[in-house]
């Protein structure tokens, strides 16, 4: 399938290593992808859903050791340990290598390997990048396929002598948690992922290369690989401005990305269109400003609680060549449930683990974590510039976290600096996309602690100084808390779909049409600046306190992040503790 000799020679040494009995080149055509779902099914990894209802769907169960990334496995494999940096597992390149060589060697006996070219953003972009995943999963190389723009495009696009693609290698291996690692080795665009077969731990084009190795490369390219949605937002007039926005894993990125505008905003024609849900790479243009791409051709979604309601674009992204992951398989009908899909009571359906399963038992039955891997061009809110190859220009930056009190519901930068420091005091409560203790509050600067390839005082560094060649082109930087709880532990905001509410005062604040006020944090919208118009539930003493910035919490705060910032030295920008003083100065 190709001629590349730097392709060809590495993937005969995965051979050499991995033994398996059979390569397979993934070409990306129908009839291969058609054949290898049959096989799948065959060997019980998937199983085909009801073809009416969900044509070309099919669903999948993981190990119950395994539903989710695994952070404390991962590593960066620099060279010199300090730049990991404090915020990464660091481990010598070499030890690393003869570790899971050891690991890897022999692992794919008796199996097919399965050599899938890919590219993260689309074929001819000059944003686009080339990597070659080798797997003994059908699974990844199905999920690939609707992840990635994958097969002989890809390599037709590396050339025939280029070396510059990551090396991906991943083996299931035997799913053994204490043997599992997921090691990046930025130096050597190289990943090395064995023993899980779940998501973000092996489909090695999403975290690990469009954000792990894209990070390291974007800082010595000058760009940024971020873990942000896409979306523009049409007004009535027809002009389209586009947002990206970094929240952490679980946080409502997808939700946001594919939002249907309230009714009030709907009548007067204005729209919502996603370029993407999760991850962003984004360089400054000819013109001087920011233009980003979405690198990903699906979205690998969060499943419970998405419904008709809360995210009815995803839903219907859904419908069909989907792979749900780790969901309640309805038996009567073939089909799929998760808890907040719907409120019919479900009777002969298995569990995420496979077992006999009834919503009146008290246990879930789909994992907090299970996932449905749906193609982009399912969504009904698709962009127009979602195949761009030149992407989309931004005009704001979004940060926000899960906060049940402390961040307001947006605020806005004063500059860039203190956005970029906005973004790298960002802290959020643990979810189940990573596997360990949820609903902890920690420190995840702009939504990239799990994900940044090298040290984080370099990379808020890098930041900085695309922002000093940004100059007056800079877009404006927000941050947002859809999770601020009342009393009860109520969410206060309504969310999802009224997000809208917000983003609109973020434009209008871009065009330099909506007023603020400025607070010890930042500028905010005066209360009556939010639009409430046709919300029951909110009035103006509700705003108020969802714009409320408490001083002593914020002094808390302050002192939180003198600890954090610790961790990075010497290589902490000077700009940013700047920044922390002048924080410190106006809560007083
Ligand atoms: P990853 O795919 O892990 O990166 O997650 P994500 O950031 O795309 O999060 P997603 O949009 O899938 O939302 C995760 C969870 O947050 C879901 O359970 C949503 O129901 C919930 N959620 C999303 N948006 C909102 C919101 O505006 N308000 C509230 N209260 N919950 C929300
Ligand atoms: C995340 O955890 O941020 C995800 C899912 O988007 S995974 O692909 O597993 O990283
Ligand atoms: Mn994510």
């Amino acid at each position: 399938m190709t001629k590349n000799k730097n392709v060809l020679s590495w993937v005969d040494e995965m051979v050499a290593l991995t033994k398996p009995d059979n390569v397979v080149w993934i070409d990306g055509s129908d009839e291969q992808l058609e054949a290898l779902t049959n096989e799948s099914i065959a060997i019980g990894e998937m199983q085909r859903l009801n073809e009416e209802k969900l044509p070309g769907c099919l669903i999948h169960r993981t190990a119950i050791n395994d539903v989710a990334r695994v952070e404390h496995r991962t590593f960066i494999c620099s060279t010199n340990e300090e730049d990991a940096g404090p915020t990464n597992n660091w481990w010598n390149p070499k030890e690393a290598y003869d570790k899971l060589g050891k690991l890897f060697d022999g692992s794919m006996k008796g199996r097919t390997m399965y050599v899938i070219p890919y590219s993260m953003g689309p074929i001819g972009s000059p944003f686009s990048k080339v990597g070659v995943e080798v797997t003994d999963s059908i699974y990844v190389v199905l999920n690939m396929d609707i992840m990635t723009r994958m097969g002989k495009d890809a390599l037709k696009q590396l050339g025939d002598t280029s070396n510059d693609f990551v090396r991906g290698l991943h083996s299931k291996a035997d799913i053994d948690e204490e043997n599992r690692y997921i090691c990046h080795f930025p130096e050597d665009n190289t990943i090395w992922s064995i023993n899980s077969g779940y998501g973000g731990n092996v489909l090695l084009g999403k975290k690990c290369f469009a954000l792990r190795i894209a990070s390291y490369q974007g800082k010595n390219e000058g760009w940024l690989a971020e873990h942000m949605l896409i979306l523009g937002i049409e007004n009535p007039k027809g002009e389209v401005k586009y947002i990206a926005a970094a929240f952490p894993s679980a946080c409502g990125k997808t939700n946001l990305a594919m939002l249907i505008p309230p009714e009030i905003y709907a009548q007067k024609g204005y729209k919502v269109w996603c370029v993407g849900d999760d991850i962003a790479w984004i360089r400054i243009g000819d013109d001087g400003r920011l233009w980003a791409i979405n690198p990903e051709n699906g979205f690998f979604g969060v499943a419970p609680g998405t419904n008709e309601k809360s995210n009815p674009n995803a839903l219907a992204s859904t419908k069909k060549n989907t792979i749900f992951t780790n969901v309640v398989h309805k038996l009567d009908d073939n089909t799929v449930w998760w808890e907040g899909l719907d409120k019919e009571p479900i009777t002969n359906a298995l569990n995420w683990k496979g077992e006999e399963w009834n919503s009146d038992m008290a246990e879930k039955g789909a994992h907090p974590n299970s996932r449905f891997t749906a193609p982009a061009i399912n969504c009904p809110c698709i962009s127009d510039e979602f195949n761009s190859p030149s992407g989309v220009p931004i005009s704001a930056i979004v940060f926000g976290g899960r906060r049940a009190k402390t961040a307001p519901l947006v605020y806005q930068s004063y500059d860039w600096q203190h956005g970029v420091f906005v973004g790298s005091i960002m802290a959020s409560e643990t979810t189940a996309a990573a596997s360990g203790e949820v609903g902890v509050v920690r420190r995840d600067p702009m939504a990239m602690l799990p994900f940044c390839g090298y040290h984080m005082g370099d990379y808020f560094k890098h930041w900085l100084e695309i922002g000093k060649k940004l100059g007056d082109k800079a877009p404006e930087i927000f941050n947002v808390n859809w999770f601020r709880l009342d009393d009860d532990g109520n969410f206060i905001w309504p969310g999802f779909g009224d997000n809208m509410r917000v983003l609109d005062w973020i434009i209008k604040r871009c065009e330099g049409k909506a007023d603020a006020v400025e607070t010890p944090i930042g500028y905010e919208p005066k209360p009556e600046d939010i639009n409430i118009d046709g919300l029951d539930d909110v009035d103006l003493d509700i705003m108020k306190e969802l714009l409320d910035v408490d001083v002593a919490l914020w002094k808390e705060e302050a002192a939180g992040i003198h600890e954090f910032y610790k961790k990075f030295g010497d290589r902490l920008p000077s700009e940013l503790m700047d920044e922390l003083g002048k924080l410190e100065e106006r809560l007083g």
